[in-house]
């Protein structure tokens, strides 16, 4: 599974303070720290309070890479905070450019964008696209799927490999009242969603948002997780220190019969 690890955020407090007081330490101990719990990708994230984002943005991508070499995983919606982080970013491993909506009221080509800045970032360069438009985060299967299928074609008209494609149902607290029916919902999305091409585009969510505000935060991680992957997820973006989790995404592979079984399947997943 490729695993983006979530913790570089400015959403937490830890990394919000890092970021007002210029504290490379805390960051670069994440970004160590969740290398070592075997992310693919270190999320990036300058958060909301950040007042200049794109030179946090910069900042971060600098201190993490001071100390590790881990691909990054730039996060915002807002193409210029991405071409910043891009300008210092090493790209030779690879990076996901995270993440863009199909259009916007006020960037109607914001997808387009997304797909150039990649290409220029090299041949491994991936972006998470959003199934999202203008109209905003659809609540319904058909209309994630359209959305969806509108990416993949935009993203095959402009040449883009659909394997470096990462399509993103978007999860939802289920606490949001009325949003229990969301989970079902994108786990029918993605069942049509991986027929969209062949090979299919990879498909990620950010696993953490559906416990967001909820008491058993990890359990319903680790649950959902589990009945994604059985519906062909095959990134998210995750708290790779949660122990538990990372034990449910080998067991889940494994069961899905991605990685061999054997009597330490557990040990043997974290090795790779
Ligand atoms: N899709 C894509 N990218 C994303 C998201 C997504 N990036 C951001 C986010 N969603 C995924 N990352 C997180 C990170 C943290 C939390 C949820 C998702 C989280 N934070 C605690 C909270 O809000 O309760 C912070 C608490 C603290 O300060 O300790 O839950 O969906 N493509």
């Amino acid at each position: 599974m490729i695993l983006i690890a979530e913790r570089i955020n400015g959403m937490f407090k830890d990394v919000k303070q890092a970021i007002a007081d210029k504290d490379k330490k805390v960051i670069q101990d994440l970004a160590k720290r969740q290398t070592q719990a075997g992310a693919s990708y270190l999320d990036v994230n300058v958060g909301t309070a950040a007042a200049d984002q794109q030179a946090t943005m910069q900042w971060l991508v600098e201190t993490i890479q001071q100390t590790c070499a881990t691909p990054l995983c730039l996060d915002s919606q807002k193409p210029d905070v991405i071409a910043a982080g891009l300008k210092v970013a090493n790209t030779e491993n690879g990076i996901i450019l995270n993440s863009t909506p199909l259009n916007k009221k006020t960037d109607d080509k914001i997808l387009d964008r997304y797909i150039d800045m990649a290409n220029q970032a090299g041949p491994k360069a991936g972006i998470i696209a959003l199934t999202m438009d203008k109209n905003g985060v659809p609540q319904d299967i058909d209309t994630r799927v359209a959305i969806a299928a509108e990416i993949v074609s935009k993203a095959a008209d402009m040449g883009f490999d659909p394997q470096r494609l990462f399509i993103d149902p978007i999860i939802l607290p289920v606490k949001v009242p009325d949003a229990q029916a969301q989970p079902t919902n994108i786990l029918a999305a993605m069942d049509q969603i991986k027929l969209l091409a062949d090979p299919a585009p990879h498909m990620t969510v950010g696993l953490s948002n559906i416990s967001q505000g909820a008491t058993e935060r990890s359990l319903i991680n680790r649950i959902f997780l589990a009945m994604a992957v059985s519906h062909g997820l095959d990134s998210a973006i995750v708290d790779v220190l949660d122990e538990e989790l990372m034990n449910v995404v080998a067991t889940s592979e494994m069961l899905m019969n991605k990685q061999i079984y054997s009597d330490s399947f557990l040990k043997a997943y974290k090795g790779t």
